[in-house]
This record gives C-alpha cells, sequence and structure tokens, in this order.
C-alpha cells in the first residue's frame, strides 16, 4: 500500500459569485479525481478548500444589492459548498475565511514578517477615486497597459503580457466603479520584499520542477515573473473588508486578500483538525518535511502559488522551528472557455454549476468536463459535445457493455459470475490488455495528465465492448457455453475494473457498479487481474445513463446570450399575456422626501405620495442623484410589489428607473399635471 502523506488543495473561489463550469475545469475537477484515485491507492491525503470571503468585489456587490458583504459571503458560500457537493467534489472541509481561525492565522504571519523585520513601509501613490470615495484596489481600475497596449490592464498587472508596473505608468486609468479618471493619492502600506527571495524562488522552482515535473505552461509563467524581476509587493490595503492589520497604528487597513487568501489552506486545515478533535493534525501534515503538498489552481492564479505563497512560507521557516512544507507541484490549467467564448455572466454566456446540476446528473458533466480539460490549452465546453460524450460513450459504450453483460448473466447464469473455461487467443488477449490498465492509468494521473487518464478508461470500455461483440456470446450460448461462460466472465472482469478506475471520474456511477457487482474496490493495481471468483452472486442491473434528447439540447443552446440588461437585435424575450401584465401595479407617484441611508452610498430612503397613501420606499439611486434633487418629482412606481428590507429598512415598493452605458440612472417620470396614484398601463 502506497502510504504517501499528501496534501491536496483545490483554489479557494471567492464568495461572490456561484461557481461555473469553468472554475470545475480548473482547479476542482482534476483535483478530486487525483484525490479520489490516491484515496484508492492507499495515500493518507487530506482535500482542502474553502471560500475565498474577502477581497474588494465583495464588497462591491453588497453596495449594489444594499446588502452586508456578510451576506452576501454567506449566501455565496452556502450556494457554492452546495454545488460542489451535489458535483460530487470530496473535499475533506470547505472552509471559509471569515472564520476567526483564519483571521487569527493571517495575523499571525503578518505579524510574524513584522516581528522579524522584513516588511517595509512605504508610502506610495493609489489610484483614489474621488466619486466614490475610495482607494481603488488593483482590478478597479482599468487602462492600457505601458508594455504591450492592451486596453483592459489592471492598475499594476497587464493579464495580456504578465507585466507588473508602477500604477503611474498606467495610461489612460479610469475607475472600474464610476468610470471616472481617478486621482493618485499618497497612502502608507507595508510591503512584502518579493525581490529579496527571488535566487531562492528560481531554485525552488527548478528543482521542483525537474524532480516533479512540473508543466510547461507552469514553467513558461514563472520563468516569465523572474525574467522581468520580482518586486516588493503591498500586502496591506486601505478598505474595512478583511482581516485587519494587527498594529495600532494601521487603523482601516486590513491585509491584501492574496496574502491571506493562500494562507486559508492552511488555517482551513487547522478547522478540520478541531472538527476531527485531533489538534495537531493540522502540523501533522504542513509541518512534515515528508508530505507532498499539490496545489491545484486555473492559469491566473500561477503566481501566488509558485511564487507569492512559496516565498511567504520560505519567511516562515527562516525564523520558526514549525516549518511549512512548500508545493511540490502547481498542476496548474488554462480556461475552459463556453461554446468558442469565455464565460460572461452580464452577457449570459455559459451556465453555472448549480443550474446545470438542476437539468442533469453530475457524473455525464464530470466525463464530459473531464475528457475535455484545458490541461496544456484552452478548451470549450459545448452542449452538443456534452450530449455526444453522454449518449456516445457513456450511454452507448460503457453502459451498453455493462447493460448487456447484466442482462446475459442474470439471463443464462443465474446472476452469479460463470466459471471460465479455456482460454482462447480472443479471451487471453483481453486479459492482457485488462492486466496492463491499472498502472497504464496510474501513471497518467500521477502525472496529472487527468485527461489522458480518463480517455485511457473509456478506451477499456470500448475494448470491452468490441470483445463482447467479438466472442458473440449470444451464439455460443447455444453452441458452446463454457466458451459462452468465459465470455461473460471476463466481461464482468473488465467492468470490476472500470468500476475502480472510472471511481474517480464517475463516482456516483461507479458506486453503481459496485453495487451491481456486489462489490468494493478493493487494491487499485490488482483491479485489473480476474478478481470476482465464479458462483459469486450479482445484483440486478440498475439504469446508469439516461440518453439526451436533442430538444433538450437545443433549448439550453437557444437561450444563451439573452440577457434582461441589454437589448440586442436578435434578443427573444418571454412572452407574457395582458392579464400577466396588469398584474403589475404601475402608478404615478410624487417624491416628498429624500435622505440617505447610513453607510451606504448606494441606497435613498424615499417618502412618495400615491395619492391615497404615503409609502417609504428604499432605493439603490444613490449614486445617480442627491437627494435634494429629487423631490417633488413625479415618478413611477410598482405599487404592488411585496415589502422587502434593505439593510434594516422596509422597502414598500419600487420605482422605475433605467441605466445609460455610463452607469447613470434616469428616472421614469410623467407630466407634472398628473396626480399622483394614477394608473400606468
Ligand atoms: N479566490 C481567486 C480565484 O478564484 C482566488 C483564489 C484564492 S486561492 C488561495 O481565481
Ligand atoms: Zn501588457
Amino acid at each position: 500500500m502506497d502510504k504517501e502523506k499528501i496534501i491536496v488543495t483545490s483554489a479557494l473561489p471567492y464568495a461572490n459569485g456561484p461557481i461555473h463550469l469553468g472554475h470545475l475545469s480548473g482547479a476542482y475537477l482534476p483535483a478530486d479525481i487525483y484525490v479520489r484515485y490516491k484515496r484508492l491507492i492507499g495515500s493518507n491525503i487530506i482535500f482542502i478548500c474553502g471560500s475565498d470571503e474577502h477581497g474588494v468585489p465583495i464588497t462591491i456587490t453588497a453596495d449594489k444589492e444594499g446588502i452586508t458583504p456578510k451576506e452576501v459571503i454567506d449566501r455565496f458560500h452556502n450556494i457554492n459548498k452546495q454545488a460542489f457537493e451535489q458535483f460530487g467534489m470530496s473535499f475533506d472541509i470547505y472552509s471559509r475565511t471569515s472564520l476567526p481561525i483564519h483571521h487569527e492565522t493571517s495575523k499571525e504571519f503578518f505579524l510574524n514578517f513584522y516581528n522579524q523585520g522584513i516588511l517595509n513601509e512605504k508610502k506610495s501613490l493609489q489610484f483614489y477615486d474621488e466619486k466614490a470615495k475610495m482607494f481603488l484596489p488593483d482590478r478597479y481600475v482599468e487602462g492600457t497597459c505601458p508594455n504591450c497596449g492592451n486596453e483592459q490592464a489592471r492598475s499594476d498587472e497587464c493579464e495580456n503580457c504578465g507585466a507588473l508596473y508602477d500604477p503611474a505608468d498606467l495610461k489612460n486609468p479610469k475607475s472600474k466603479i464610476t468610470g471616472q479618471t481617478p486621482v493618485l493619492k499618497e497612502t502608507s502600506h507595508y510591503f512584502f520584499p518579493l525581490g529579496k527571495y527571488q535566487s531562492r524562488l528560481e531554485e525552488y522552482v527548478a528543482q521542483m520542477s525537474k524532480k516533479y515535473g512540473w508543466k510547461d505552461n507552469v514553467l513558461q509563467y514563472c520563468r516569465g515573473w523572474f525574467k522581468d524581476g520580482l518586486q516588493d509587493r503591498a500586502i496591506t490595503r486601505d478598505l474595512d473588508w478583511g482581516v485587519q492589520v494587527p498594529l495600532d497604528d494601521a487603523q482601516g487597513k486590513v491585509l491584501y486578500v492574496w496574502f491571506e487568501a493562500v494562507l486559508g489552506y492552511i488555517s482551513a486545515t487547522k478547522e478540520l483538525s478541531r472538527i476531527k478533535g485531533d489538534e495537531n493534525l493540522w502540523k501533522k501534515y504542513w509541518q512534515d518535511t515528508n508530505t507532498k503538498y499539490v496545489a491545484f489552481i486555473g492559469k491566473d492564479n500561477i503566481v501566488f502559488h509558485t511564487i507569492i505563497f512559496p516565498s511567504m512560507l520560505m519567511a516562515w521557516n527562516d525564523a520558526n522551528t514549525d516549518k511549512y512544507v512548500l508545493p511540490q507541484n502547481v498542476p496548474a490549467n488554462e480556461f475552459l472557455n463556453f461554446e468558442g467564448k469565455k464565460f460572461s455572466k452580464s452577457r449570459n454566456w455559459g451556465i453555472d454549476v448549480i443550474d446545470f446540476l438542476k437539468l442533469f446528473p453530475a457524473d455525464p458533466l464530470r466525463y464530459c468536463l473531464a475528457a475535455n480539460l484545458p490541461e496544456n490549452r484552452d478548451t470549450d465546453f459545448y452542449w452538443k459535445e456534452f450530449q455526444s460524450r453522454n449518449n456516445g460513450e457513456l450511454a452507448d459504450i460503457l453502459g451498453n457493455f455493462v447493460n448487456r453483460t447484466f442482462t446475459f448473466v442474470h439471463k443464462h447464469f443465474d446472476g452469479k459470475v460463470p466459471e471460465k473455461g479455456e482460454l482462447k487467443p480472443i479471451d487471453q488477449e483481453i486479459l492482457n490488455l485488462l492486466s496492463g490498465y491499472p498502472k497504464k492509468v496510474s501513471d497518467l494521473f500521477e502525472k496529472y495528465k487527468i485527461k489522458d487518464g480518463v480517455a485511457e478508461i473509456m478506451n477499456l470500455a470500448r475494448a470491452g465492448n468490441k470483445y463482447f461483440n467479438d466472442s458473440e456470446p449470444w451464439k455460443s450460448v447455444k453452441s458452446d457455453k463454457e466458451q459462452c461462460a468465459t465470455t461473460i466472465n471476463l466481461s464482468l472482469q473488465i467492468i470490476y475494473t472500470l468500476a475502480e478506475m472510472f471511481y474517480p471520474v464517475i463516482p456516483f456511477s461507479a458506486e453503481k457498479l459496485f453495487k451491481m457487482l456486489n462489490a468494493a474496490p478493493t487494491d487499485w493495481f490488482k483491479s485489473g487481474e480476474a478478481n470476482l471468483k465464479a458462483g459469486h452472486v450479482l445484483n440486478k442491473a440498475e439504469i446508469l445513463f439516461t440518453k439526451i434528447e436533442d430538444s433538450v439540447i437545443e433549448k439550453q443552446m437557444s437561450q444563451l446570450g439573452s440577457t434582461s440588461e441589454t437589448p440586442q437585435e436578435t434578443e427573444k424575450f418571454e412572452e407574457i399575456t395582458i392579464d400577466d401584465f396588469l398584474k403589475v401595479q404601475l402608478r404615478t407617484a410624487e417624491i416628498v422626501s429624500a435622505e440617505k441611508v447610513a453607510k451606504s452610498d448606494k441606497l435613498l430612503k424615499l417618502k412618495v405620495n400615491l395619492g391615497f397613501e404615503q409609502r417609504q420606499i428604499i432605493a439603490g439611486i444613490g449614486k445617480s442623484f442627491q437627494p435634494e434633487d429629487l423631490v417633488g418629482k413625479k415618478v413611477i412606481m410598482v405599487a404592488n410589489l411585496k415589502p422587502a428590507k434593505l439593510m434594516g429598512l422596509e422597502s414598500q415598493g419600487m420605482i422605475l428607473a433605467v441605466e445609460g452605458s455610463d452607469g447613470k440612472l434616469s428616472l421614469l417620470q410623467v407630466d407634472g399635471s398628473i396626480k399622483p396614484g394614477t394608473r400606468a398601463r
């Protein structure tokens, strides 16, 4: 038994939106397949993940919706946790970075560096949005890259060419929050001296990659970074959502989200220790030089896992006796696109995992994504391919082979594994092929060639199907029962091997297979031998895969790309009847008073006169209007909307507005002579 001690982590997804298929292909499915495989071969492995719950995007979502960041993260943590469960992710823990244990761990690292004197406090110029009254984090500034001219470069980093630069060098900066040109304003931050670690990092990457075979794409990225020279990195930010900088004179500052997010792997393992009641469990993994640590991520996270996180661990290890292991491998994937384009929420391009799993079971999705992982280059999810992999491979090859064999064994052999007779060349050939499979697939999985491994497993199902066909048991059952028994016996052995090999890939179906076989996985490396004894009683067959009709796929395809926000010429609306429309009570209302809602720059509290009564409305229009400008305006409101609470205040209706392409709202208004309460229809 392989007793390797392994930590596997998958990138912690931001709890700021639902995960989509692209995320699964990048950092989650390959990790899960690897972990399930490793568990089958007997490794001592823990699989760690959780929500990344800090960072500005979360505060912006909260602001937009008039809710707190906590409400945002609670919502998406739960949605994503559930999506992962339904998808069959076998994490040992799905933690979250808002937990106190994570804040403590992050502060401990910061203070350790601070006390070692390795952090530099520096004043620097940062983009400041005077309208939003906030410092703009890197990705809320967009401009032209001074290096390659990419017009969608971030404030200090270009995704296109990988360049890092001073924010002052970015051309044509724009705030992504208000669209305004931001100003550079001075602020003071702590910097981690990444540059000082460059030579050690280069050595680390060179050694690890040589010894453990890092992927080319990952090495290329690292080399690019080293070539440009590593710069000091600010590890604090001017924000109030995040892990507070644990120093008295750092009020209003939090740790940079990436500084603490990578430590989330460690704090999540601490949380796992607490749950398991073994306080030192996390140390046994993270602080044992024998542990192999593998970090699964998407390509946009490479630098953080091959350079920043390792440098932080080096800095810790330099000053402490309890030393952490560094990533041994970072098998980052490229991106999965959707039907030839990037996933995009605003363009309604793509599908969230949680929605997908309402339509189809997890296994066909797992198989289709696994067969097409972006391991070496970007790949695409196509609905048609999903259908053909499900119908043509899972159902017609694997499902069919299993089904024929089980039908036969129940009909002609009393539901028991028949004794095999003398082997003919065709039987010997398939046995030889079979016995080579566990090693073949294992070799690929060990090298993180998950896609190739999965293709090989399906090849075995193909070979099984062909063996069944060529052996023609429906003939031999009448002419040579012993030969027929051999065919069925060997087919069942193949199915057993398939159940084991496929278990990491399509676990739900593999479990059904094991149930049908009335057996359990055993030793992976022996699973290619004849494991099922003659006379072993089998269970009835279950349906493994259902074919997907064209119409179901066509419906999904037709829904792509239609959004309610930006009308397009080709846009198709769902039709409603006049009665549907008349259910909405649109009434004119006169704004009587307006004031800002405390702690929100988006929400305004309005009192409106509806003629027959006054209402309070909490409207998300604060960024487009000054309260005093609204008084006296006659607007259109939805008067029969169910009251809702926003930031603790009741909103009794909604006023209508349209958003211009600059993000500015414009209210739907009526002529001053119209009386409040008049119905619009
Ligand atoms: N949340 C970024 C991402 O989802 C980030 C990963 C953190 S891994 C420590 O791409
Ligand atoms: Zn560039």
